[in-house]
């Protein structure tokens, strides 16, 4: 496996279960020149340092990375393979600080930074939702305030807790203080209840923030929801997707499980509406492998990721 092709390793030649792993069986970018080249990069960033309840999110992209060897490149709906389209790589994990959230979040950032700097489009692979904060302040710095299209059980726009002001839950508040955001285009999906008090609701609401729960995506129906995310303005877009949006029969292994959530395939069909909009970044977090029953956490995770990556191509030679 080189980095020269930017190809899948075929499963038809050597078998999905063989190998060394890395995501969706791409080569793992490794040199100046392999960044330079690269179009989109998948990024680890194996952190739960954040985490308020169960802990293991630092073995997702392990998780992550071994079962997207079933991951395929060509999607049907937006007809497009996209690794003949987009040259995509594995970049590694960044080198996180099990104790330390702050120097975490800035050897994120470093990365993106990196990344971004190459034109090469990041794809985040968490890690608890903490792991956004590093990974948001790259793109806010390097292109200035984002749309957010964020999809997740929980507002994430929670006060400090036990005294610390960072924790998996802040990450929307933290973005909205320190101005990242076009807050008129800020969209979250997939909240749900019961909350704490009747401010989880409120707070983002505050904001600016376009708040659609559970009850909005099954009873106004998902057109209704697409048509909000088309309407998302010009301008640099960050797609977050916190696991714990779909129900918990879905995706059991994560952080803080909430029933009632979406199903695998409203979210495939939510992330398709995203076709057309400037994504300068996505990531997919949350997911707690050890919590997980038969890697189908892990599984959706890849199936998400797929659906990231198939709309990347209509917007990625506009940008980078
Ligand atoms: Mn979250």
């Amino acid at each position: 496996m080189t980095s020269s092709d930017f190809k899948q390793l075929d499963g038809r030649i050597f078998p999905r279960f063989a190998g060394i792993r890395t995501f969706f069986r791409l080569p793992l970018l490794q040199t100046e020149n392999d960044f330079e080249k690269a179009d989109v990069a998948i990024l680890g960033a194996p952190f739960d340092g954040g985490t308020s309840f169960r802990p293991g999110a630092r073995f997702a992209p392990e998780h992550i990375r071994s079962m997207s060897a079933l991951g395929r490149g060509y999607h049907p709906h937006h007809d497009v393979h996209v690794f003949h389209k987009l040259k995509v790589g594995d970049a590694g994990d960044v080198s996180i600080v099990p104790q330390d959230i702050a120097k975490t979040h800035t050897q994120i950032k470093e990365h993106v930074a990196f990344l971004l700097n190459h034109k090469c489009l990041p794809l985040i692979v968490g890690g608890d939702h903490s792991t956004t904060i590093g990974s948001m302040q790259a793109v806010f710095e390097h292109y200035g305030p984002m749309g957010v299209v964020h999809f997740d059980a929980h507002t994430d726009t929670y006060p400090p807790a036990w005294g610390c002001d960072i924790h998996h839950g802040t990450f929307m508040r933290l973005g909205h203080e320190r101005g990242w955001f076009r807050p008129n285009d800020v969209l979250q999906i997939g909240i749900r209840g019961p909350f704490s008090s009747e401010n989880d609701l409120k707070v983002p609401v505050d904001f600016g923030f376009n708040v659609v729960t559970v009850d909005d995506v099954r009873l106004s129906g998902l057109e209704t929801v697409k048509e909000k995310i088309k309407a998302i303005g010009n301008g640099p877009v960050y797609l977050s997707f916190d696991i714990d949006c779909l129900d918990p029969a879905y995706a059991p292994g994560t952080g803080t499980p909430v029933p009632g959530g979406l199903n695998s395939w409203e979210a495939f069909q939510l992330i398709r509406a995203m076709a057309g909009l400037e994504i300068v970044a996505a990531d997919m977090v949350e997911v707690s492998p050890p919590y997980d029953v038969s890697g189908i956490t892990s599984l959706a995770a890849v199936s998400v990721l797929s659906e990231m990556l198939a709309v990347i191509p209509k917007q990625c030679s506009s940008y980078l």
